[in-house]
């Protein structure tokens, strides 16, 4: 086992560059982790990402990803909204960004942040090995930080810290050290329902479980076909992901900015940007206002194919001149968006 000085200095460090909260967990499998895990897919409920699948041994567990792996140290980056998410509800010329998708890509502020923590603990134990990951790896991050204390996964899935509420990007680093683990997360979510309540489209069988096929967050970054029929009055004026059932969380009472990662700040023009402006995006303009935002991963053609639902359930005519040229797009999937979009405009008082 690490000496405890070591696990304390290394909490410190991270706390240092940035991150909110730290604890530590055992690399070991977990069989109730890897069941739900079965279940999850075995339910198809992961819609179309297959790579969730393809790497369901390494995604089990860190040891299925990495045998020499003894340790895991979980890590959580605040950043907490300046507002309400929700407040663009109702404004309907607007967009609304999901909290997490309006400032830099987070990944690279969150893995950037991770290896400055490898490098240090590297220094201090040289014949160590480790691996740093921040999403896109077949980790489990939520449970894997549940087990690790830092909080607990509330019934709308994602984790909730005590201190940070639920605005917390998650990362890990695999160790061959063996740190003594912490106490996991207790969950505190008692009798409240709100995040259950919230969701536009039902996207929770039951509390502590998600069908990401029907989760706003996966129709409009993760499908990329015409999005289902029924689902595309829910979403609002919600153009690139959803925040809801995270919105309407009491434990973000106890989230607030002062802890935020300098670098996670919103990006001004995404705070509540105008929607007509996103309807005249060609792909060189798309790629340009999004450098270095996550929202370029989608591409423009997905994009503006969420801009046109967003735009049909404007009930605002004046964008029907924005969407009627969309109606002969090149992309199949942009013009069948438009043409929806021009008939709801067309039919509304
Ligand atoms: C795939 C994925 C998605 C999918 C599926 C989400 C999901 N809930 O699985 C989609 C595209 C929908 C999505 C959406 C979002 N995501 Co996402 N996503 C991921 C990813 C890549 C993998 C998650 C995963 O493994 N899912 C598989 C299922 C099986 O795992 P699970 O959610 O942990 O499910 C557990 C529960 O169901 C539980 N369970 C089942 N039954 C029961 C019963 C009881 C009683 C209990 C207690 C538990 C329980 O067991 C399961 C296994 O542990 C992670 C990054 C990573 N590598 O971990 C980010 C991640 C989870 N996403 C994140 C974020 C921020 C979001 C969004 C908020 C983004 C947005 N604003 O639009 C939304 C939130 C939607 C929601 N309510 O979950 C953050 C969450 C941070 C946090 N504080 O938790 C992560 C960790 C990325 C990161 N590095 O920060 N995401
Ligand atoms: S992110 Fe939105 S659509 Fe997805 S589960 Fe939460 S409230 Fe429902
Ligand atoms: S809204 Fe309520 S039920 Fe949902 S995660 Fe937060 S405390 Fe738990």
């Amino acid at each position: 086992m690490v000496n405890s000085q070591l696990q304390a200095d290394l909490r410190a460090e991270a706390a240092r560059l940035g991150f909110a909260t730290c604890g530590f967990a055992s690399a070991a499998p977990d069989p109730r982790r890897e069941r739900r895990l079965e279940e999850f897919l075995g339910q198809g409920r992961h819609g179309t990402m297959e790579w969730m699948e393809t790497r369901k041994a390494q995604r089990a567990s860190p040891q299925g990803l990495w045998p020499e792996a003894r340790s895991v140290v979980a890590l959580g980056m605040s950043y907490a909204p300046d507002v309400d998410p929700l407040a663009l509800a109702d404004e309907s010329d607007k967009a609304r960004i999901s909290v997490y998708a309006q400032g830099r890509d987070y990944h690279d502020v969150v893995k950037k942040t991770l290896k400055a923590l490898a490098r240090w603990l590297v220094a201090r134990e040289p014949d160590s090995e480790l691996k740093v990951f921040v999403d896109t790896a077949p980790v489990m991050e939520k449970p894997l930080g549940e087990a690790a204390g830092i909080g607990w996964q509330g019934k709308h899935t994602n984790m909730v810290s005590r201190d940070h509420g639920s605005w917390l990007f998650l990362g890990a680093i695999y160790t061959t050290l063996e740190f003594a683990p912490d106490p996991p997360g207790r969950d505190l979510c008692g009798s409240c329902r709100a995040c259950q309540d919230a969701c536009p489209t039902e996207a929770f069988p039951k509390p502590y479980q998600l069908d990401a096929r029907r989760c706003i967050s996966y129709l409009t970054i993760e499908h990329k076909g015409p999005i289902p029929e029924e689902f595309r009055e829910p979403l609002g004026n919600r153009i690139y992901g959803c925040d809801d059932c995270l919105a309407v969380c009491p434990w973000n009472k106890f989230a607030d900015t002062a802890h935020r990662h300098i670098k996670l700040a919103p990006r001004e023009e995404l705070t509540a940007p105008l929607l007509a402006r996103f309807l005249q995006f060609d792909d060189t303009e798309f790629r340009q206002f999004f450098s270095g935002s996550p929202i370029k991963r989608i591409g423009r053609d997905r994009f503006v194919r969420n801009c046109l639902y967003a735009a049909g359930n404007s009930q605002i005519a004046a964008l029907g001149a924005l969407v009627l040229p969309l109606c002969n797009d090149e992309n199949a999937v942009v013009s069948e968006a438009a043409t929806w979009a021009l008939a709801r405009l067309s039919a509304s008082p």
